[in-house]
């Protein structure tokens, strides 16, 4: 892989966006492979996946000067083929994936960041959804995520006017959970994703079926999916081993399974 650096480390997959002189936009390659990026995370010896940019941006989005030429690509193949996938790969995986926004976040580079399962954010970073401001309506999960989590009128205001959001105001909108200085973003992001890589990652992977499942549901039909779910992480030996080191009064060692 080119426009993508994939490597695994302690039960870790670091996926690195990786056109800095195109501030990480994704072009038709780098879509591709960040599809086959989230592919190999599926391996059960990984445990967490942690995504970040290289360079100053997180992601600009979409490659504009490779969507102008639109009688050859259509926006529709672009959704289907290359970004509509990444959204629905992140969400489906069987464990938690972090981002790691280093930078600017704009487009779809913001909305493939809002849809992991924790975005945490340098204090340098900062969101915006750019669409309107060429004309494009929010994509890549932005209409469905973003007012779910900061409510519809902050979302309609923001998709609208495109303004930039700091990572501090994005932490306080509800956007991200936490935000680093530059200087410590690294070493704390990298300190959440081990301990994330450490945990039953069974049981976080039932949590986040649970949360996509929870988006449609009432509350009846929701209680019944945490019974089902709560089941599954009942028989998995984690939980044996979560009980067993509580009773004995020792840490647990979680394998995943
Ligand atoms: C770029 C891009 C970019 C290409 C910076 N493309 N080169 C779905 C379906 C189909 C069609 C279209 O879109 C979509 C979904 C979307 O994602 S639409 C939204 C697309 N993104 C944007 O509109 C953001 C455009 N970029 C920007 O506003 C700025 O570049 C940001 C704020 C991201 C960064 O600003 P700066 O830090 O000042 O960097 P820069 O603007 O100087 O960019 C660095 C280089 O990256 C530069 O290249 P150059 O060769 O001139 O040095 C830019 O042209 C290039 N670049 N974004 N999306």
């Amino acid at each position: 892989m080119h426009h993508i650096l994939f490597e695994v480390k302690n039960a870790i997959a670091y996926i690195t966006l990786n056109r800095p002189e195109k501030a990480n936009a994704f072009n038709r390659q780098m879509s591709m492979e960040m599809q086959l990026a989230l592919d190999n995370c599926i391996d059960n010896a990984i445990r967490a996946v942690y995504i970040t940019g290289e360079g100053k941006a997180f992601s600009a989005g979409q490659d504009l000067a490779e969507s102008v030429h639109l009688e050859e690509v259509s926006i529709n193949k672009i959704l289907a083929e290359q970004l509509n996938p990444i959204i629905k790969k992140i969400r489906q995986l069987k464990k938690p994936v972090v981002a790691a926004v280093n930078g600017v976040a704009a487009g779809a580079g913001a909305n493939i960041a809002l849809c992991c399962d924790i975005v945490l954010a340098a204090s340098s970073a900062s969101f915006i959804q750019a669409f309107s401001k060429i004309g494009l309506i929010p994509d890549c999960g932005g209409t469905f995520f973003l007012p779910r989590y900061i409510g519809w009128q902050k979302a309609s205001a923001l998709m609208m006017l495109a303004d930039n959001l700091s990572a501090e105001e994005a932490e306080k909108a509800g956007l991200v959970y936490k935000v680093f200085t530059d200087d410590a973003f690294k070493k704390e992001t990298i300190q959440i994703v081990t301990r994330l890589a450490l945990m039953p990652t069974k049981a976080l992977w039932l949590t986040k079926e649970a949360l996509n499942k929870s988006i449609v549901n009432n509350l009846d039909e929701q209680l019944n999916v945490e019974s089902e779910l709560q089941t599954m992480a009942g028989n998995s030996e984690d939980f044996s081993e979560g009980v067993n080191a509580f009773i004995e009064k020792r840490l647990p060692v979680f394998k995943g399974e």
